[in-house]
């Protein structure tokens, strides 16, 4: 193993160079720098650079002031010249891995990462990769690659995998709380990998290589995919059967062990869960083995904006009202709660269905005073007291804290409650799913 570089890492000299500064990259590079770490950023997106270097953060889980105090000590430095990855120790690989068609990973940007890692590699570096992808990347795609260079892994080049666990807007658990797994190449990398996060983390565990990492990462969030598509087959089940699902939750969350409640609403949105277990879908078919249940959940989660619209479209025919003469009011439409992101969004999904069903669709987000997004333009509306009333059915679709549920309750004709914002209240124009 290269001892100057397993004495560079335990001194904290070691200079790490961080590929993507979104929402895994930029925590990263702020707390190895808090560490005191020489870092650099390596971002394409310029005004992602121009804010790092104004102190103005764009991720949730970092204050500005946080790079304000960074950029005051020069602790940071971001730019969008690769050729700066001859100059360090370390690269960590922070870019997205989106899904090219439905169940069709996209690893261009991964590829691009890589081959801009292999043209600036320097002997004995150490590369890590956290972008979630399908069990084998780094071993059959990666490793390969950057031996192109002439470099061997474990010889005079160490490659890990260490899949990022960020959960955006998690107050209680930030980075440095969430143990990281460490999968090596080789034996060598691992250690070097171990020895490096456990600067800034407080539990590393080491697994027995890259694909066992890879596929930790997956099996995690194939486990929330498949029991978000389940709880929302039981919403409705429960709703066919004149059960309340919310009740039932309730109750089953009363067993100490051996459940762990999810909750039912418009699907799976963000940048991962929707797409990472499709990753491990298509692998698993390359090898010879369909994952049902992954597939089947996705398709599941995937109809809850149909069968929400079609729940919306009864309720208003049983009040009389033909959908086609209706206007609609979408309250929340990020891809969870509390979190100022569009990506993937079910609420988007439902709007658009609306649009082409409605004679008007309209949304409120305290979080996104305007909405471009796919062939939605519109602006949010202003939560008075006169809004709520406008409407023949308000839609909570995402349960964000700041909204004003009481106001919403007093004013609105009809509610039709997604996300159990009103558990305790049993009034006849709130409709829960
Ligand atoms: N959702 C439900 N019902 C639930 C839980 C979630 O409908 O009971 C929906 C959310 O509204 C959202 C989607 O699923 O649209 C994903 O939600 P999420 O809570 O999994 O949050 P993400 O995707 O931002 O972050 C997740 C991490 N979250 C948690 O573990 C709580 C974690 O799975 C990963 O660290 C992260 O994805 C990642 O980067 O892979």
């Amino acid at each position: 193993m290269s001892d100057q570089l397993k004495k560079r890492i335990k001194s904290k000299r070691a200079r790490i160079a961080v590929i993507g500064l979104g929402y895994v990259g930029l925590p990263l590079l702020v707390n190895f720098a808090k560490k005191d770490f020489p870092v650099i950023g390596l971002e394409t997106d310029q005004d992602r650079l121009d804010k790092v270097k104004r102190s103005v953060s764009y991720i949730l889980d970092v204050p500005s002031r946080t790079l304000k105090l960074l950029n005051k000590k020069k602790r940071i430095f971001v730019t969008n010249e690769f050729e700066q990855l001859q100059s360090v120790d370390v690269v960590i690989i922070c870019v997205p891995t989106p899904l090219k068609r439905k169940y069709t990973p996209d690893i261009t940007y991964l590829l691009e990462a890589v081959q801009a890692v292999r043209r600036n590699l320097q002997k004995d570096q150490l590369v890590i990769c956290e972008s979630t992808t399908y069990p084998g990347t780094t071993g059959e795609l990666i490793k390969p690659e950057l031996e192109k260079s002439g470099l061997v892994a474990e010889k005079n080049l160490y490659l890990a995998f260490s899949p990022e666990r960020i959960d955006p807007g998690n107050k209680t658990y930030g980075l440095t709380k969430i143990t990281k797994i460490v999968g090596g190449i080789g034996p060598k990398s691992g250690e070097l990998t171990r020895l490096l996060y456990e600067k800034i983390i407080k539990k590393v565990h080491v697994v027995s290589s890259a694909r066992s990492a890879e596929m930790a990462k997956l099996l995690e969030n194939s486990f929330r995919i498949i029991n978000i598509g389940w709880i929302n087959e039981v919403a409705m089940m429960c709703h066919q059967m004149g059960i309340d699902v919310w009740e039932v939750i309730e109750a089953a969350k009363t067993k100490p062990f051996g459940y762990m409640p999810f909750y039912p609403g418009l699907g799976v949105g963000g940048h991962c869960i929707p797409d990472d277990p499709l990753y491990l879908f298509w692998k698993a078919r390359a090898q010879g083995f369909n994952s049902r249940f992954i597939k089947l959940s996705a398709d599941v989660n995937s109809h809850m904006p149909v069968y929400v619209a079609g729940r919306i479209k009864d309720i208003l025919i049983e009040r009389n009202k033909p959908i086609r003469e209706a206007r609609i009011l979408i309250v929340g439409v990020t891809y969870k709660k509390n979190v100022k992101d569009l990506r993937k969004s079910p609420s988007i999904k439902l709007m658009e269905i609306l649009q082409a069903l409605c004679h008007r669709v309209d949304y409120y987000d305290s979080h996104i005073p305007f909405l471009k997004f796919a062939n939605l333009d519109m602006v949010s509306v202003e939560p008075t007291f006169k809004t709520w009333g406008q409407y023949d059915c308000v839609v909570i679709a995402v349960d964000h804290s700041k909204t004003n549920y009481g106001m919403i309750k007093k004013h609105a004709r009809l509610i039709f409650d997604i996300r159990n914002v009103y558990k305790r209240v049993n009034h006849p124009k709130i409709i829960k799913l």
